[in-house]
């Protein structure tokens, strides 16, 4: 295998951008040899940022797991068979199960910047264990977004995305320190008749209601608050009406500063306002291969009765995905309803949400804590059990971070690497739990046989019907046909697939819900037979598939109001424009013990979420450093290089000051994904999540309010919290 190109993807941010890859031989097993960009992959077309290259460091570094570790009364982890631990961990499950009901378990993460096939297997322990509680990292910055989108297009899946390559206008929002809320944009267009009168009439319900909310919006006195400029903010909003195709693309600015589910509201209501919708350059909805996003409207659960919320917060989910800012109150509370059992697979909690120091003590109060990583994580320290994962190189993997329209592609990954020491892929992990947990048989011989035994030119057809027929008569297993799957066509796929056969089902839902477009992406078959097609040219198109190709106005058949119209009126959202003000003032008079907003989470050249563990990764910024405005800097008598401290309402830490005049006066930034220790070292950089809080969020998404966390600066020595 060794110098032959190899095609990856990868899996250090949402674009996974696609790569070519060699690999070779050491004293230390295989490493990577080149990464490059895969000129082949549909999408990213050859593009890399400096990052992929050092990919090495995540492959290959000196904190992988290799076997399977149980935690001892002394605190020791010590090795133990995948045997015993799966077999010991099932067993605990099902007694807290017995005992306690569902409720008393939850499950964190599920899938990172690369890996979701691991989520089709591990949703189905939270089915296994009568639970709906599914913490993951998008409840701590996306669900207002999908909370907005489940009212206007009628589903919390209908999710959105940009044409920015056809566009003549594109507005970033996210480049603002202070909170500019988007609202001044949205009045100036009004008051200009810069709004699409035609669009609004045709496709959105309640524009006469809606109008006179945004014009009684007081603009300068908003954009005072937001410190600009009134001409620019005239000059952007006309810009941006104006053009032929303009699109918006947002992020954490607006999703991790105050209001964030309203701003995601007004952000979405300047493009539709204006028009700028399902046309080429402008923003769309588009389709799901993997369906990462459910629809959880808190107003209607199934049977019409309202959705679970938890015991504690009475917090509902969105998209399923319930806020991790809420967790460690949900554990720790005095109730016979707490949550008791945890499993956490490609998520470190303990550094990356909110309140580090409640998160810590939270997940070792548990009565079971269960961790699923490529490495010994901070959160994998606190655990009874850390089960050891084979990387993203060492198994099939694919993202559902398809966001595009109107071609779609999906890229299944071919391993790379064998995998390491005595580490199982997660379908292999879930489904050997799920067995132990005596959910599923460990066999299903006349299912497999007919898998076995399928001529090509039934398409899939035979083992689908007999698959169907199963589960019609075992309705107990469905939640758990991923593993059925897996466990027996699994075995019949080309490249040793097994763990990419649930696609099978979801390729045949997809290519029948949008026959015409895969047909015209160069799919063949009838509506029958095209999605096992589908699935075929996945598995065997490595750099990527092209999926479906739609036009255009196809697009307004995925709104899912019954009506197909965007339901642009959100009562929520309204009240929340009204009491703006009143908000705006209590927060000033708050904050005077903490003259400083700290943007918590700055994305940097050498940060990327904590996927990189060795420290070497990084060329520069080692430490991580507060960056701060030359004149504060002044006051204080920093220079470059100064230690000083930073202090929240929730903890302090220690911080490296960098002048930069970038910051705004007032404003200090630290990075995200720092923190981690490497080889039993202390922290490396700043531990930032001891600074925020788990209340300092949006009060209806509970999304947290990062961006602008109040804090003091300190040159003066004093007690470190939760420091070691
Ligand atoms: N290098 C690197 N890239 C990454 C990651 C990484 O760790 N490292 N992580 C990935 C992940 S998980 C995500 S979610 C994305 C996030 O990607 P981004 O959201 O683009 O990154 P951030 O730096 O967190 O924040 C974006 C901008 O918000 C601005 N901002 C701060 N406060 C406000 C405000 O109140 N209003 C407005 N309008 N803007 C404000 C900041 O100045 C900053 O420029 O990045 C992904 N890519
Ligand atoms: N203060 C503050 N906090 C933040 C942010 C911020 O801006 N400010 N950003 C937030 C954002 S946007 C995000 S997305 C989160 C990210 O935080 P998390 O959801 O915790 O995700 P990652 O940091 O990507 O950590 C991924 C974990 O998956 C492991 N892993 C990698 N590959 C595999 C695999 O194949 N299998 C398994 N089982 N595990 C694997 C890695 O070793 C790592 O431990 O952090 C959030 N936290
Ligand atoms: S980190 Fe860079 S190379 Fe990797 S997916 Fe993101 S943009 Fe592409
Ligand atoms: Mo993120």
């Amino acid at each position: 295998m060794t110098n032959e190109s190899i095609k990856t993807a990868c899996i250090l941010c949402s674009r996974n951008c696609g790569l070519d890859v060699s690999i070779k031989d050491t004293a230390e097993g295989q490493v990577f040899n080149k990464i490059k960009g895969d000129p082949d992959h549909p999408l990213s077309e050859g593009y890399i940022c400096q990052k992929a290259a050092r990919l090495t460091h995540y492959q290959s570094h000196k904190d992988r797991l290799t076997h399977p570790l149980k935690r001892q009364p002394d605190g020791q982890f010590v090795e133990v068979s995948w045997d015993e631990a799966l077999r010991d961990i099932a067993t605990r499950l099902n007694t807290i199960r017995y005992q306690h009901g569902g409720d008393a378990f939850a499950f964190v993460g599920g899938g990172g910047q690369g890996n979701h096939m691991g989520a089709a297997y591990s949703r189905q322990l939270l089915a296994a264990m009568k639970s709906r509680f599914a913490y993951n990292a998008l409840g701590q910055e996306k669900t207002g977004d999908f909370w907005v989108n489940g009212r206007l297009f009628g589903r919390q899946n209908c999710h959105t995305t940009e044409d920015v390559e056809h566009a003549d206008y594109i507005l970033f929002i996210g480049t603002n320190p202070f909170q500019a809320h988007g609202i001044p944009n949205a009045r100036d267009t009004l008051s200009d008749h810069l709004y699409d009168e035609e669009f609004l009439t045709h496709k959105c319900t309640d524009w006469s209601e809606l109008k006179p909310v945004l014009e009684a919006i007081p603009i300068e006195e908003y954009i005072a608050i937001a410190d600009l400029d009134l001409k620019e903010v005239e000059s952007v909003a006309t810009g941006f009406a104006k053009a032929k195709r303009g699109c918006i693309r947002i992020d954490l600015g607006i999703q991790h500063s105050l209001h964030t589910t309203l701003n995601s509201y007004l952000e979405k209501l300047l493009y539709l306002v204006t028009g700028n919708f399902g046309k080429p350059g402008t923003n769309n909805l588009h389709t799901m291969m993997l369906p990462i996003l459910g629809h959880t409207d808190e107003r209607y659960g199934k049977k019409g009765k309202s959705l679970k919320r938890t015991t504690k917060h009475n917090m509902f989910p969105i998209a399923g995905i319930y806020p991790p800012n809420t967790l460690p109150d949900e554990i720790e509370q005095d109730s016979p309803k707490r949550i008791r059992a945890v499993v956490v697979d490609s998520a470190n909690p303990v550094l990356t949400y909110a309140n580090s120091q409640a998160n810590e003590r939270s997940f070792a109060s548990l009565e079971l804590l269960v961790v699923i990583d490529v490495a010994l994580t901070e959160t994998a320290r606190l655990a009874d059990y850390v089960l050891p994962a084979s990387s993203q190189y060492e198994k099939f993997e694919a993202t559902g971070f398809n966001l595009e329209f109107p071609k779609q592609v999906f890229q299944l990954r071919r391993p790379v690497f064998k995998p390491t020491g005595n580490t199982l892929t997660e379908p292999e992990i879930y489904t050997r739990l799920l067995e132990y947990m005596d959910v599923i048989p460990r066999e299903f011989p006349k299912l497999s046989a007919i898998a076995r035994n399928e001529p090509k030119m039934t398409r899939h057809l035979s083992y689908m019907t007999a698959l169907g027929a199963t589960l019609a008569r075992n309705p107990q297993w469905v939640p758990h046909a991923a593993s059925i799957i897996y466990r027996t066509l699994g075995p019949t796929l080309p490249y040793g697939a097994a763990a990419a056969a649930p696609l099978l089902p979801l390729c045949i839902e997809y290519a029948f819900e949008h026959y015409k477009a895969v047909k015209k992406a160069g799919h063949k078959g009838n509506r029958a037979t095209i999605g096992s097609a589908l699935f075929d040219a996945i598995l065997n198109q490595p750099s990527g598939a092209v999926i479906s190709h739609h036009e255009w106005p196809d697009m307004w058949s995925f709104i899912k109001h019954k009506d197909k119209q965007i339901h642009i009126m959100i009562p929520e959202m309204i009240s929340e424009i009204t009491n703006l003000k009143s908000d705006d003032q209590k927060r000033s008079e708050s904050n005077k013990d903490f003259p400083f907003i700290l943007m918590a989470g700055e994305r940097r050249s050498y940060n990327a979420n904590q996927i990189y563990r060795d420290p070497s990764w990084r060329k520069v910024d080692k430490e991580g450093v507060m960056r701060m405005h030359p004149e504060d800097a002044k006051a204080f008598e920093f220079s470059k290089g100064a230690t000083a401290i930073c202090e929240s309402a929730n903890g302090s830490i220690q911080v490296i000051i960098e002048i930069d005049d970038t910051v705004r006066k007032g404003m200090v930034t630290l990075p995200h994904g720092y923190g981690l220790r490497y080889q039993d070292s202390a922290p490396i950089g700043p531990e930032l999540n001891k600074l925020t809080s788990s209340d300092w969020c949006d009060p209806f998404s509970r999304t947290p309010f990062h961006k602008y966390v109040p804090v003091r600066i300190t040159t003066a020595k004093v007690e470190l919290e939760g420091s070691n």
